[in-house]
């Protein structure tokens, strides 16, 4: 792993968590950041997600890049810099570094785990790839070691990451990412179709349970690095599709009125009471070209599964 990777700034992400954990279950309606379920346990179970029948999008989405990688490879330009915000550790981004031959490779990811799993790997891959990680958040803006020279600047955020933003957020995040690459950059994004709420729900229920698992391990993380005492017995995973806001909200409601302790911090729970932990957005491919457009980009290619499951945006700056 490189430096990188280990040195930037732990302590204050670690901070962060608490601070955002106890402000997240202050407020009203108890809401938490979904970005923290990404800790070595959550990262395993949403590897696992992503292997399971009913959770299309993975899936889906590295067909996508399989069919057309020629494509996409095409469209970002071989010698560009590579940003992605994941940690690149995918079948998907390794398909498009093999067909782009990057001139350098930046993934950017919360955890600094993941990222030097991915990195360790990708070197072992790719000896001639230059690749900086960066630990950081890419919901905030961003202080990057910079892309190299002249080449052209790319995007690369795959997974339908961007549904965890609302509208008003995913278009905030694309105007700043649009200043990220300049004039003559572009982005690549994944994102999740609008589509039978059937489909939609059971990948977000399903048989197994593990979606409840990487659901619940949110708490399990809170007892653990912040010394919290909640009893995963009492809370049960609730995940379903909001036709009329577009998205998939997922919760944890409390199966009876309860309080949990954080440290000094007490917090009391009615029974039926719940923790909004992740909104998940779908977009028609027009709604989203739309959202691009107002962002400063202009929405050139298009790829799709035929049963219109998923979407791969291909933007260039407008
Ligand atoms: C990684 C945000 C794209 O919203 O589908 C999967 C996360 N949550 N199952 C998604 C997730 C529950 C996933 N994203």
């Amino acid at each position: 792993m490189g430096g990188d990777a280990r040195g930037h700034r732990p302590h204050q992400l670690a901070s962060g968590f608490r601070r955002d954990i106890l402000e997240g279950l202050a407020r009203p309606h108890k809401a938490l950041p979904p970005k923290y379920f990404y800790d070595a346990a959550g990262s395993r179970l949403f590897e696992r997600i992503c292997r399971l029948r009913e959770y299309y999008p993975t899936r889906v989405e590295l067909s996508i890049t399989r069919r057309n990688v020629a494509g996409i490879a095409r469209f970002a330009g071989q010698g560009c810099a590579l940003l992605e915000y994941g940690s690149g550790e995918s079948l998907k981004t390794r398909l498009l570094i093999r067909a782009l031959r990057p001139a350098a490779y930046i993934p950017l990811d919360i955890s600094s785990d993941a990222l030097g799993a991915a990195v360790r790997r990708l070197a072992r891959e790719f000896p001639w790839l230059e690749v900086r990680p960066v630990v950081g958040d890419f919901s905030r803006p961003l202080d990057l070691p910079g892309f190299p020279g002249r080449a052209r600047r790319v995007v690369y955020f795959p997974g339908s990451t961007i549904g965890n933003l609302t509208p008003e957020e995913a278009h905030a995040f694309l105007k700043m990412t649009r200043a990220q690459v300049g004039p003559k950059g572009a982005m690549l994004v994944g994102v999740d179709l609008k589509k039978d709420a059937n489909v939609l729900h059971a990948a977000y229920n399903d048989a197994k349970g593990v979606t409840a698992a990487f659901n619940l391990n949110l708490l399990a993380r809170i007892n653990r690095e912040l010394g919290g005492d909640f009893d995963l017995s009492k809370f049960a995973h609730y995940a379903f599709y909001n036709p009329l806001a577009g998205r998939i909200e997922m919760h944890l409601v409390a199966r009876e009125a309860q309080t949990v302790n954080i440290g000094n911090y007490r917090f009391s729970f009615e029974r039926g009471e719940s923790i909004h932990t992740e909104n998940s957005y779908k977009y028609t491919v027009e709604e989203f070209a739309a959202l691009a457009r107002r962002a400063g980009f202009r929405p050139a290619k298009l790829w799709q599964d035929a049963r219109a499951l998923f979407s791969v945006h291909g933007l260039v700056a407008a």
